[in-house]
Protein backbone atom coordinates (compact mmCIF):
# COMPACT_ATOMS: atom_id res chain seq x y z
CA UNK A 1 0.00 0.00 0.00
CA UNK A 2 1.81 3.40 -1.21
CA UNK A 3 -1.17 5.26 -0.81
CA UNK A 4 -1.36 5.73 -4.69
CA UNK A 5 -4.96 6.19 -5.66
CA UNK A 6 -6.84 7.05 -8.57
CA UNK A 7 -8.55 11.14 -8.99
CA UNK A 8 -12.58 11.10 -8.10
CA UNK A 9 -14.69 12.63 -9.87
CA UNK A 10 -12.17 12.89 -13.05
CA UNK A 11 -10.87 10.39 -15.42
CA UNK A 12 -7.09 10.40 -16.97
CA UNK A 13 -6.30 8.13 -19.31
CA UNK A 14 -2.44 7.65 -20.57
CA UNK A 15 -1.33 7.16 -24.10
CA UNK A 16 2.31 5.57 -24.82
CA UNK A 17 4.37 3.63 -27.09
CA UNK A 18 7.44 1.78 -26.33
CA UNK A 19 8.89 1.58 -29.29
CA UNK A 20 9.33 5.66 -29.80
CA UNK A 21 11.24 5.17 -27.11
CA UNK A 22 14.42 3.24 -28.70
CA UNK A 23 14.62 5.89 -31.77
CA UNK A 24 17.88 7.25 -32.38
CA UNK A 25 18.63 10.52 -33.47
CA UNK A 26 22.16 10.34 -33.50
CA UNK A 27 24.53 9.73 -31.25
CA UNK A 28 24.97 13.41 -29.81
CA UNK A 29 22.09 14.89 -31.26
CA UNK A 30 20.26 16.85 -27.97
CA UNK A 31 16.59 15.24 -28.83
CA UNK A 32 16.91 11.94 -26.57
CA UNK A 33 13.48 9.55 -26.70
CA UNK A 34 14.77 6.76 -24.32
CA UNK A 35 14.17 10.22 -21.46
CA UNK A 36 10.00 8.75 -22.14
CA UNK A 37 11.73 5.08 -20.73
CA UNK A 38 13.24 6.90 -17.51
CA UNK A 39 10.13 8.54 -17.22
CA UNK A 40 8.23 5.51 -17.84
CA UNK A 41 9.81 3.58 -15.34
CA UNK A 42 9.71 6.37 -12.41
CA UNK A 43 5.36 6.57 -13.26
CA UNK A 44 5.46 2.47 -13.14
CA UNK A 45 7.69 2.20 -9.96
CA UNK A 46 4.78 4.58 -8.32
CA UNK A 47 2.26 2.52 -9.49
CA UNK A 48 0.94 5.34 -11.04
CA UNK A 49 -0.67 2.97 -13.70
CA UNK A 50 -3.32 1.92 -11.62
CA UNK A 51 -4.60 5.53 -11.55
CA UNK A 52 -5.45 6.05 -14.69
CA UNK A 53 -6.26 3.77 -18.16
CA UNK A 54 -2.93 3.36 -20.44
CA UNK A 55 -3.13 3.03 -24.13
CA UNK A 56 -0.47 1.70 -26.18
CA UNK A 57 -0.96 3.98 -29.32
CA UNK A 58 -1.15 3.09 -32.79
CA UNK A 59 0.00 4.97 -35.89
CA UNK A 60 -1.39 7.67 -37.30
CA UNK A 61 -2.75 7.28 -40.85
CA UNK A 62 -1.25 9.21 -43.90
CA UNK A 63 -4.66 10.53 -44.61
CA UNK A 64 -4.59 11.86 -40.67
CA UNK A 65 -1.59 13.77 -40.82
CA UNK A 66 -2.89 15.14 -44.30
CA UNK A 67 -5.71 17.44 -42.17
CA UNK A 68 -2.62 19.48 -41.47
CA UNK A 69 0.35 19.01 -43.07
CA UNK A 70 1.43 19.04 -47.46
CA UNK A 71 0.11 15.63 -48.70
CA UNK A 72 3.56 15.73 -50.59
CA UNK A 73 5.37 16.24 -47.41
CA UNK A 74 3.24 13.19 -45.52
CA UNK A 75 4.23 10.66 -48.32
CA UNK A 76 8.11 11.96 -48.32
CA UNK A 77 7.76 10.89 -44.32
CA UNK A 78 6.19 8.10 -44.49
CA UNK A 79 9.05 6.78 -47.24
CA UNK A 80 12.13 8.72 -45.98
CA UNK A 81 14.64 6.82 -44.45
CA UNK A 82 18.82 6.55 -44.74
CA UNK A 83 18.64 4.17 -47.51
CA UNK A 84 15.38 5.82 -49.53
CA UNK A 85 16.60 9.64 -48.77
CA UNK A 86 19.04 10.08 -51.99
CA UNK A 87 16.54 8.46 -54.40
CA UNK A 88 13.45 10.80 -53.06
CA UNK A 89 15.34 13.52 -53.27
CA UNK A 90 15.98 13.01 -57.31
CA UNK A 91 11.99 12.29 -57.34
CA UNK A 92 10.64 15.43 -59.32
CA UNK A 93 7.40 15.67 -56.64
CA UNK A 94 9.94 16.57 -54.03
CA UNK A 95 12.31 18.29 -56.15
CA UNK A 96 10.44 21.49 -55.95
CA UNK A 97 10.84 21.30 -51.67
CA UNK A 98 14.43 21.88 -51.62
CA UNK A 99 14.67 24.68 -49.68
CA UNK A 100 17.89 27.50 -50.37
CA UNK A 101 21.06 27.04 -48.54
CA UNK A 102 20.75 29.29 -45.24
CA UNK A 103 23.84 31.68 -45.07
CA UNK A 104 26.25 30.32 -42.47
CA UNK A 105 24.77 26.41 -42.56
CA UNK A 106 27.55 24.15 -41.52
CA UNK A 107 24.84 20.99 -43.01
CA UNK A 108 23.68 20.05 -46.60
CA UNK A 109 19.73 20.53 -46.10
CA UNK A 110 17.91 18.50 -48.48
CA UNK A 111 13.80 18.64 -48.96
CA UNK A 112 11.85 19.95 -46.52
CA UNK A 113 14.89 20.77 -44.32
CA UNK A 114 15.40 17.25 -43.76
CA UNK A 115 18.90 16.29 -43.89
CA UNK A 116 21.38 12.42 -43.03
CA UNK A 117 24.17 14.88 -41.79
CA UNK A 118 23.92 14.18 -38.24
CA UNK A 119 24.92 17.76 -36.87
CA UNK A 120 21.35 18.87 -38.38
CA UNK A 121 18.55 19.49 -36.36
CA UNK A 122 16.13 17.00 -38.39
CA UNK A 123 18.06 14.44 -39.41
CA UNK A 124 16.95 11.16 -41.30
CA UNK A 125 17.40 8.34 -39.04
CA UNK A 126 16.36 4.76 -39.25
CA UNK A 127 13.21 3.64 -38.56
CA UNK A 128 11.96 7.61 -38.51
CA UNK A 129 8.54 7.31 -40.43
CA UNK A 130 7.72 4.52 -37.28
CA UNK A 131 8.40 7.24 -34.83
CA UNK A 132 6.75 10.10 -36.85
CA UNK A 133 3.71 8.49 -37.16
CA UNK A 134 3.44 6.52 -33.84
CA UNK A 135 3.66 10.11 -31.63
CA UNK A 136 1.41 11.40 -34.24
CA UNK A 137 -1.28 8.46 -33.24
CA UNK A 138 -0.91 8.87 -29.67
CA UNK A 139 -1.80 12.75 -29.41
CA UNK A 140 -4.55 11.99 -31.81
CA UNK A 141 -6.23 8.53 -29.38
CA UNK A 142 -5.77 10.96 -26.77
CA UNK A 143 -7.33 13.96 -28.38
CA UNK A 144 -10.28 11.65 -29.44
CA UNK A 145 -10.53 10.82 -25.85
CA UNK A 146 -11.53 14.01 -24.32
CA UNK A 147 -13.71 14.82 -27.65
CA UNK A 148 -15.51 11.79 -26.97
CA UNK A 149 -15.64 12.38 -22.89
CA UNK A 150 -14.18 9.20 -21.90
CA UNK A 151 -11.28 11.21 -20.49
CA UNK A 152 -11.21 14.54 -18.83
CA UNK A 153 -7.12 14.56 -18.70
CA UNK A 154 -4.96 12.81 -21.57
CA UNK A 155 -1.20 12.37 -21.51
CA UNK A 156 1.04 11.71 -24.24
CA UNK A 157 4.55 12.58 -23.33
CA UNK A 158 5.80 11.76 -25.92
CA UNK A 159 4.07 14.62 -28.56
CA UNK A 160 3.92 18.18 -28.49
CA UNK A 161 6.27 18.51 -31.38
CA UNK A 162 5.14 22.45 -31.86
CA UNK A 163 7.85 23.31 -34.75
CA UNK A 164 6.72 21.68 -37.32
CA UNK A 165 4.99 23.28 -40.31
CA UNK A 166 2.89 22.47 -42.80
CA UNK A 167 5.70 21.42 -45.51
CA UNK A 168 9.06 22.09 -43.48
CA UNK A 169 10.62 20.01 -40.33
CA UNK A 170 12.02 22.54 -37.84
CA UNK A 171 13.81 22.36 -34.53
CA UNK A 172 13.87 18.42 -33.90
CA UNK A 173 9.95 18.40 -35.05
CA UNK A 174 9.01 16.95 -38.10
CA UNK A 175 5.14 16.39 -37.77
CA UNK A 176 3.06 18.55 -35.96
CA UNK A 177 0.39 16.82 -33.47
CA UNK A 178 -0.42 19.32 -31.54
CA UNK A 179 -2.21 21.05 -34.49
CA UNK A 180 -3.37 17.89 -35.47
CA UNK A 181 -5.35 16.87 -31.98
CA UNK A 182 -6.68 20.91 -31.95
CA UNK A 183 -7.96 20.40 -35.19
CA UNK A 184 -9.90 17.16 -33.97
CA UNK A 185 -11.07 19.09 -30.93
CA UNK A 186 -12.79 21.63 -33.07
CA UNK A 187 -14.90 19.22 -34.81
CA UNK A 188 -16.38 19.58 -30.79
CA UNK A 189 -15.45 22.55 -29.15
CA UNK A 190 -16.03 25.96 -30.47
CA UNK A 191 -12.92 27.29 -28.60
CA UNK A 192 -9.60 26.10 -27.88
CA UNK A 193 -6.66 27.49 -25.68
CA UNK A 194 -3.30 26.29 -26.49
CA UNK A 195 -0.82 27.05 -23.22
CA UNK A 196 3.04 26.17 -24.18
CA UNK A 197 5.51 26.23 -21.17
CA UNK A 198 8.59 25.33 -23.78
CA UNK A 199 11.64 27.23 -23.44
CA UNK A 200 11.23 27.57 -27.35
CA UNK A 201 8.51 29.69 -28.85
CA UNK A 202 5.41 27.32 -30.16
CA UNK A 203 5.99 29.26 -33.81
CA UNK A 204 4.26 25.73 -35.41
CA UNK A 205 0.80 25.86 -33.44
CA UNK A 206 0.84 30.10 -33.85
CA UNK A 207 1.42 29.76 -37.47
CA UNK A 208 -1.44 27.05 -38.10
CA UNK A 209 -3.75 28.96 -36.43
CA UNK A 210 -2.92 32.73 -37.05
CA UNK A 211 -5.95 33.39 -38.97
CA UNK A 212 -8.33 30.95 -36.48
CA UNK A 213 -10.59 33.02 -33.33
CA UNK A 214 -11.23 29.83 -32.53
CA UNK A 215 -7.70 28.76 -31.36
CA UNK A 216 -6.13 31.10 -29.08
CA UNK A 217 -1.93 30.30 -28.56
CA UNK A 218 0.08 31.32 -25.56
CA UNK A 219 3.67 30.78 -25.65
CA UNK A 220 5.84 31.55 -22.71
CA UNK A 221 9.66 31.07 -24.22
CA UNK A 222 12.95 32.25 -23.98
CA UNK A 223 12.98 35.43 -26.39
CA UNK A 224 16.32 38.07 -27.66
CA UNK A 225 20.25 37.40 -28.27
CA UNK A 226 21.04 34.16 -27.48
CA UNK A 227 24.37 34.62 -25.73
CA UNK A 228 25.96 38.46 -25.17
CA UNK A 229 29.49 37.39 -27.23
CA UNK A 230 27.45 36.74 -30.66
CA UNK A 231 25.30 39.92 -30.62
CA UNK A 232 22.16 39.34 -33.59
CA UNK A 233 22.33 35.44 -33.11
CA UNK A 234 18.25 34.99 -31.83
CA UNK A 235 17.85 31.87 -29.45
CA UNK A 236 15.52 29.39 -31.34
CA UNK A 237 13.43 30.01 -33.51
CA UNK A 238 13.75 33.62 -33.39
CA UNK A 239 10.00 34.50 -33.42
CA UNK A 240 7.28 35.09 -30.67
CA UNK A 241 8.15 39.05 -29.43
CA UNK A 242 4.86 40.40 -27.69
CA UNK A 243 4.18 42.34 -30.89
CA UNK A 244 3.31 39.53 -32.53
CA UNK A 245 -0.50 38.49 -31.86
CA UNK A 246 -1.72 36.63 -34.54
CA UNK A 247 -2.52 37.74 -38.36
CA UNK A 248 -3.16 41.16 -39.13
CA UNK A 249 -6.22 42.04 -40.76
CA UNK A 250 -7.70 38.82 -40.18
CA UNK A 251 -10.44 37.45 -38.11
CA UNK A 252 -7.48 35.62 -35.74
CA UNK A 253 -5.48 39.19 -34.96
CA UNK A 254 -5.21 39.18 -30.99
CA UNK A 255 -5.80 35.11 -30.86
CA UNK A 256 -1.72 34.59 -30.55
CA UNK A 257 -0.14 35.71 -27.04
CA UNK A 258 3.65 35.64 -26.74
CA UNK A 259 5.60 36.07 -23.44
CA UNK A 260 9.26 36.38 -24.27
CA UNK A 261 11.79 36.00 -21.42
CA UNK A 262 15.17 36.90 -20.82
CA UNK A 263 17.38 33.96 -19.37
CA UNK A 264 17.63 33.15 -16.00
CA UNK A 265 14.21 33.72 -14.76
CA UNK A 266 13.30 32.17 -11.42
CA UNK A 267 9.82 30.11 -10.00
CA UNK A 268 8.58 33.25 -8.07
CA UNK A 269 9.03 35.15 -11.73
CA UNK A 270 7.58 32.81 -13.88
CA UNK A 271 5.07 31.91 -11.28
CA UNK A 272 3.59 35.35 -11.10
CA UNK A 273 4.14 35.69 -15.24
CA UNK A 274 1.89 32.35 -15.99
CA UNK A 275 -0.85 32.36 -13.07
CA UNK A 276 -1.65 36.53 -14.25
CA UNK A 277 -1.63 35.68 -17.96
CA UNK A 278 -3.34 31.92 -17.54
CA UNK A 279 -5.69 33.04 -15.15
CA UNK A 280 -6.66 36.67 -17.30
CA UNK A 281 -6.51 34.46 -20.57
CA UNK A 282 -8.88 31.81 -19.63
CA UNK A 283 -11.23 34.44 -18.06
CA UNK A 284 -11.67 36.80 -20.98
CA UNK A 285 -11.36 33.83 -23.88
CA UNK A 286 -13.86 31.29 -22.20
CA UNK A 287 -11.89 28.39 -23.69
CA UNK A 288 -13.87 24.55 -23.65
CA UNK A 289 -10.78 22.88 -23.81
CA UNK A 290 -6.60 22.98 -23.14
CA UNK A 291 -3.94 22.06 -24.86
CA UNK A 292 -1.01 22.48 -22.20
CA UNK A 293 2.73 21.55 -24.09
CA UNK A 294 4.67 20.98 -21.17
CA UNK A 295 7.97 21.05 -22.56
CA UNK A 296 10.90 20.19 -20.29
CA UNK A 297 13.41 22.14 -21.30
CA UNK A 298 12.12 25.38 -19.11
CA UNK A 299 13.67 23.92 -16.55
CA UNK A 300 16.90 24.74 -14.51
CA UNK A 301 20.24 22.90 -16.28
CA UNK A 302 18.84 22.33 -18.95
CA UNK A 303 21.02 21.69 -21.49
CA UNK A 304 19.56 23.93 -24.66
CA UNK A 305 17.23 25.88 -22.37
CA UNK A 306 18.10 28.89 -20.14
CA UNK A 307 15.48 29.37 -17.68
CA UNK A 308 16.05 28.48 -13.86
CA UNK A 309 12.64 26.61 -13.25
CA UNK A 310 12.96 23.99 -10.46
CA UNK A 311 10.57 20.65 -10.92
CA UNK A 312 8.13 22.30 -8.19
CA UNK A 313 6.94 25.51 -10.35
CA UNK A 314 6.63 23.76 -13.82
CA UNK A 315 5.07 20.88 -12.07
CA UNK A 316 2.46 24.14 -10.94
CA UNK A 317 1.58 25.67 -14.04
CA UNK A 318 0.10 22.26 -14.50
CA UNK A 319 -1.80 22.23 -11.42
CA UNK A 320 -2.91 25.60 -12.01
CA UNK A 321 -4.26 24.60 -15.50
CA UNK A 322 -5.68 21.39 -14.30
CA UNK A 323 -7.50 23.66 -11.53
CA UNK A 324 -9.67 25.39 -14.01
CA UNK A 325 -11.89 22.37 -14.79
CA UNK A 326 -12.17 22.02 -18.80
CA UNK A 327 -10.79 19.23 -20.48
CA UNK A 328 -6.96 19.00 -21.03
CA UNK A 329 -4.76 17.71 -23.19
CA UNK A 330 -0.87 17.55 -21.53
CA UNK A 331 1.87 16.77 -24.39
CA UNK A 332 5.54 16.43 -23.76
CA UNK A 333 8.32 18.86 -26.12
CA UNK A 334 11.52 19.75 -25.40
CA UNK A 335 13.64 18.40 -22.63
CA UNK A 336 17.34 17.81 -22.85
CA UNK A 337 18.75 16.79 -19.15
CA UNK A 338 17.07 13.38 -19.52
CA UNK A 339 16.71 12.68 -15.46
CA UNK A 340 15.48 16.31 -15.22
CA UNK A 341 12.18 15.69 -17.51
CA UNK A 342 11.62 12.08 -16.70
CA UNK A 343 10.94 13.58 -13.02
CA UNK A 344 8.74 16.74 -14.27
CA UNK A 345 6.84 14.54 -16.24
CA UNK A 346 6.69 11.44 -13.48
CA UNK A 347 5.55 14.17 -10.66
CA UNK A 348 3.04 15.91 -13.22
CA UNK A 349 1.66 12.39 -13.68
CA UNK A 350 0.62 12.42 -10.55
CA UNK A 351 -0.56 15.67 -10.22
CA UNK A 352 -3.12 14.99 -13.07
CA UNK A 353 -4.01 11.59 -11.14
CA UNK A 354 -4.58 13.94 -7.60
CA UNK A 355 -1.37 12.00 -6.43
CA UNK A 356 1.34 13.13 -4.31
CA UNK A 357 4.44 11.18 -4.59
CA UNK A 358 5.93 10.43 -1.24
CA UNK A 359 8.74 12.86 -0.64
CA UNK A 360 11.52 10.00 -1.77
CA UNK A 361 12.05 11.15 -5.62
CA UNK A 362 14.40 13.64 -5.74
CA UNK A 363 12.63 16.90 -6.87
CA UNK A 364 16.41 18.90 -6.88
CA UNK A 365 17.84 19.14 -10.60
CA UNK A 366 20.73 17.82 -11.65
CA UNK A 367 22.72 19.66 -13.75
CA UNK A 368 24.11 17.96 -17.34
CA UNK A 369 27.10 16.94 -16.68
CA UNK A 370 28.95 16.83 -19.81
CA UNK A 371 30.75 19.87 -20.60
CA UNK A 372 28.46 21.11 -23.78
CA UNK A 373 29.99 24.49 -25.28
CA UNK A 374 27.80 27.20 -26.67
CA UNK A 375 24.28 25.83 -25.24
CA UNK A 376 21.66 26.60 -22.86
CA UNK A 377 23.29 25.31 -19.26
CA UNK A 378 24.69 21.82 -20.24
CA UNK A 379 28.35 23.29 -18.18
CA UNK A 380 26.76 22.25 -15.10
CA UNK A 381 26.02 25.36 -14.07
CA UNK A 382 22.38 27.44 -13.75
CA UNK A 383 22.14 30.72 -14.91
CA UNK A 384 22.58 33.58 -12.74
CA UNK A 385 19.15 34.89 -11.95
CA UNK A 386 17.57 37.22 -14.30
CA UNK A 387 18.34 40.83 -13.20
CA UNK A 388 15.24 42.11 -11.34
CA UNK A 389 13.95 45.44 -12.50
CA UNK A 390 14.75 44.40 -15.80
CA UNK A 391 11.77 44.27 -18.29
CA UNK A 392 10.34 40.70 -16.73
CA UNK A 393 7.97 42.97 -14.66
CA UNK A 394 7.09 45.36 -17.80
CA UNK A 395 7.11 42.48 -19.72
CA UNK A 396 4.09 41.22 -17.22
CA UNK A 397 2.34 44.83 -16.92
CA UNK A 398 3.19 45.15 -20.77
CA UNK A 399 1.36 41.73 -21.31
CA UNK A 400 -1.50 42.32 -18.77
CA UNK A 401 -2.87 45.31 -20.65
CA UNK A 402 -2.52 44.12 -24.03
CA UNK A 403 -4.52 40.77 -23.10
CA UNK A 404 -7.37 43.03 -21.52
CA UNK A 405 -7.04 45.61 -25.08
CA UNK A 406 -6.99 42.44 -26.92
CA UNK A 407 -9.91 40.73 -25.33
CA UNK A 408 -12.14 43.05 -24.17
O1 LIG B 1 19.43 26.96 -33.21
C1 LIG B 1 19.06 26.17 -34.07
C2 LIG B 1 19.43 26.34 -35.55
C3 LIG B 1 20.75 26.22 -35.97
C4 LIG B 1 21.08 25.59 -37.29
C5 LIG B 1 21.25 24.08 -37.16
N1 LIG B 1 22.29 23.75 -36.16
C6 LIG B 1 22.35 22.28 -35.99
C7 LIG B 1 21.99 24.36 -34.84
C8 LIG B 1 21.85 25.89 -34.98
C9 LIG B 1 20.13 27.52 -35.98
N2 LIG B 1 18.31 25.11 -33.74
C10 LIG B 1 17.92 24.79 -32.38
C11 LIG B 1 16.67 23.96 -32.42
C12 LIG B 1 16.05 23.77 -31.07
C13 LIG B 1 14.79 22.92 -31.17
C14 LIG B 1 14.03 22.83 -29.88
C15 LIG B 1 12.85 21.89 -30.00
C16 LIG B 1 11.80 22.02 -28.89
O2 LIG B 1 12.39 21.79 -27.63
O3 LIG B 1 11.26 23.32 -28.83
C17 LIG B 1 10.63 21.06 -29.08
C18 LIG B 1 10.96 19.63 -29.14
C19 LIG B 1 19.03 24.06 -31.72
N3 LIG B 1 19.50 24.35 -30.51
C20 LIG B 1 20.48 23.44 -30.25
C21 LIG B 1 20.59 22.64 -31.37
N4 LIG B 1 19.68 23.05 -32.26
C22 LIG B 1 21.50 21.51 -31.56
C23 LIG B 1 21.26 20.63 -32.60
C24 LIG B 1 22.11 19.54 -32.80
C25 LIG B 1 23.23 19.37 -31.95
C26 LIG B 1 23.46 20.30 -30.93
C27 LIG B 1 22.60 21.37 -30.75
C28 LIG B 1 21.90 18.61 -33.80
C29 LIG B 1 22.76 17.54 -33.94
C30 LIG B 1 23.84 17.41 -33.08
N5 LIG B 1 24.07 18.32 -32.11
C31 LIG B 1 24.78 16.26 -33.22
CA1 LIG C 1 7.04 28.08 -25.22
ZN1 LIG D 1 12.10 23.51 -26.61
Amino acid sequence: ENGITRPKGHKVTYHYNSTVEDMHFGKTHPMKPWRLTLAKHLILGYGLQHTMDTHEAVAAGKDQVSRFHDPHYVEFLSQVSPTTFDELCRDPRFAKAIPPKHPGDNVDLGPYNLSTSPGADCPVFADMSTYLFLYTGATLAAARQLVSDTSDIAINWSGGLHHAHKAEASGFCYINDIVLAILEMLKRWPRVLYIDIDVHHGDGVEEAFQREPRVMTLSFHRYGTYDESQPGHKFFPGTGDVSDRGLRGTIGEHFALNVPIGAGIDDRQYGGLFEAIVGRAFEAYKPSAIVLQCGADSLGGDRLGQFNLNIKQHGECIAFVKALGVPLLLLGGGGYTARNVARAWCHETALATDNTLPPNIPMDLIPEPRAFQGHGNGNGQLYPAFPPNKHINECKDDQLEMMVKKLD
